[in-house]
């Protein structure tokens, strides 16, 4: 049985006053939910403590918290950098890694974001690997050759027993953010395809889940989640609303 997540993605959105009024709204939103479906919010990484410390003062302790990213290094002179270490001692679980706005405004590349999924599994965060095909590659027909190079470069060296701690995140860029979602055939299409190249890299990988990103809305959210192939979504824009996060988290 893979596991099931739905996660947020604040991006450069929020403030401590937020963060406090979303967990007073999505706690009692998520009362009732399927204790299988793992529910993780990603706010800016400066908001971890103060969004955890709100998620704990309404009880919301089954709700995960998480950074957007983390530094490839460890420690050292890196300015502004964040090591996977401190989001971990910030009761951080997860960390996105390589979402497709970092590889396109930071010019991160598959090797970077490999040291970074390297980086978080070896502090304890379960590294959420964000990859998808820009329009112009759809186009090509070049999906299914990107999307496998992407997991192969950003995966290796990923040793067999942190599998269970992986997950992936299909995130086709033309659909992200431009209200425009991959159909749910052509989400489950790739999905399937990114499973066979978790296959390759490794037997255990395959139990990793795949998750679907790109304006998934509360309207979207139930067909693209009951593909059999997709375990849950990364969501963005619509994750700014506590209800309709939490919608989303019950199609999940
Ligand atoms: C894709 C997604 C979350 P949105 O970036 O990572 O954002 O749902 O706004 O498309």
């Amino acid at each position: 049985m893979r596991r099931r997540l739905i996660a947020a993605n604040w991006k450069l959105n929020g403030t401590g006053a937020f963060a406090a009024e979303y967990a007073a709204e999505l706690v009692p939103a998520l009362e009732g939910l399927d204790p299988a479906v793992e529910v993780a919010v990603m706010p800016p990484a400066i908001l971890l403590p103060a969004l955890r410390e709100s998620l704990n003062d309404n009880s919301g302790r089954r709700v995960m918290v998480g950074v957007q990213d983390v530094s490839a290094w460890e420690a050292g002179a890196y300015t502004g950098e964040i090591a996977a270490s401190m989001a971990a001692d910030q009761h951080g679980s997860f960390a996105i890694i390589g979402h497709s706005e970092r590889r396109q405004y930071w010019s991160e590349s598959d090797s970077r974001i490999n040291a970074k999924v390297l980086q978080a599994l070896s502090a304890g965060l379960d590294p959420i690997l964000c990859v998808g095909e820009t329009e112009a590659e759809r186009e090509a027909g070049d999906t299914e050759a990107v999307v496998s190079r992407q997991v192969r470069e950003a995966l290796a060296d990923v040793p067999e027993a942190d599998w269970r701690h992986v997950c992936v995140a299909y995130e086709p860029v033309w659909a992200i953010g431009t209200g425009k979602s991959a159909t749910a055939e052509q989400a489950q299409a790739v999905h399937a395809h990114i499973r066979g190249a978790l296959g390759e890299l490794d037997p255990a990988a395959t139990e990793a889940p795949v998750i679907y990103g790109g304006s998934v809305k509360p309207e979207t959210a139930g067909e693209l989640f009951a593909q059999p192939d997709i375990d849950g979504g990364l969501i963005g824009g619509a994750s700014l609303n506590a209800t309709d996060f939490a919608a989303i988290c019950r199609a999940g």
